[in-house]
């Protein structure tokens, strides 16, 4: 039996509390945002650096491939790696492969998913490597397994962890409490009539991918989903589906075995916020001033907005629910 859940979101107050959203790769229409990390093996157990070396963007060429990028923010930050015989990256800023006690080494992921083919395999001219995208080079003590790469597992669902998004009026810290990778259906309520939304589609074994798709779930069509779940558009009524392990994508996984994919559903619906008549989103003075305007009778209000305005839910806007508003300004 399926829980349906419902997540309030896009509480503006909230959101300003917790400032401006950070900006990545996405606001720059040509680069890829690249991270460099050793998350795994503790300076205490003899590695030469621990934690995250890099955090940066690169800015894409027609020639560009997942390694090229890789390699080039490393460079680019003065810091340097060596290439094993066999083409791959050994070796960063000191940390080399089978570091320890003869085992490690370093994997990549493109937007949360270990890729199924080697970083030269995905290039800006095949389209396997876009503007926009998310690359972690990361260090494993496990062949992967410490890092979220699970062969031979075959767990279809969102991480518990990781799993989230964003709106303009929404913190990313919002969801995590809300999320249960084995409950598969959502309500995500706006408060704002059209919103973008950013998802974090993570999955629990990044040897899987995780799609989203708007309004219809194309698991087959190429490039009918966004990207990285990036820059959502949603209004009232919108469908957001995130696939997991979908049998026709690829994954490193399908010499193991075939997975059962997993499909999760957040069916978007627009609530106007109490109080915010001017449909911005969030309370503010503005409101008040609509609604002294109102009550002075200068100007209508439409139902949407008398709904609104009515804070204390008596039938009727009035002269206190102008004070309702102000009190809870006040008190932020
Ligand atoms: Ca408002
Ligand atoms: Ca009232």
């Amino acid at each position: 039996m399926k829980k349906l859940l419902s997540i309030i979101l896009a509480m503006a107050l909230f959101a300003s509390a917790f400032g401006t959203i950070s900006v990545s790769a996405e606001e720059n229409a040509d680069a890829v945002h690249v991270v460099v990390k050793n998350g795994t093996f503790n300076t205490t157990d003899g590695a030469p650096w621990q934690g995250v070396l890099l955090d940066t963007t690169v800015t894409l060429n027609d020639e560009d491939s997942l390694e090229s990028v890789i390699e080039r923010a490393i460079t680019e930050n003065s810091y340097e790696f060596t290439v094993s015989q066999y083409g791959y990256i050994s070796s960063i800023n000191g940390l080399a492969e089978y570091a320890v006690n003869g085992s490690g080494g370093w994997m990549a992921t493109l937007n949360n998913w270990f890729t199924a083919d080697g970083t030269t395999a995905y290039t800006v001219a095949n389209g396997g490597l876009q503007a926009g995208d998310e690359i972690v080079m990361m260090y494993t003590c496990a062949w992967g397994a410490d890092v979220g790469s699970l062969y031979g597992d075959f767990t279809t669902t969102l991480s518990a962890d990781e799993f989230g998004f964003r709106g303009s009026y929404i913190s990313e810290a919002t969801t995590q409490e809300f999320f249960v990778p084995d409950i598969h259906e959502y309500n995500i309520e706006i408060n704002y009539p059209e919103d973008t939304i950013t998802f974090f589609a993570v999955p629990t074994n990044k040897n899987y991918q995780a799609r989203v798709y708007k309004n219809e779930y194309q698991p087959e069509t190429d490039g009918a989903d966004y990207r990285g779940g990036k820059n959502v558009p949603v209004k009232d009524g919108d469908v957001i589906y995130i696939g997991v392990g979908n049998p026709a994508w690829p994954t490193m996984n399908s010499w193991a075995g075939t997975a059962e994919e997993t499909v999760y559903t957040f069916r978007v619906k627009y609530k106007m916020l109490t109080g915010d008549l001017n449909s911005n989103g969030v309370l503010d003075i503005d409101d008040v001033t609509v609604l002294q305007r109102y009550l002075a009778e200068f100007v209508e209000l439409t139902d949407e907005q008398l709904k609104a305005a009515d804070m204390n839910s008596d039938g009727s806007a009035d002269i206190n629910d102008a004070t309702e508003i102000q009190r809870k300004l006040a008190a932020n």
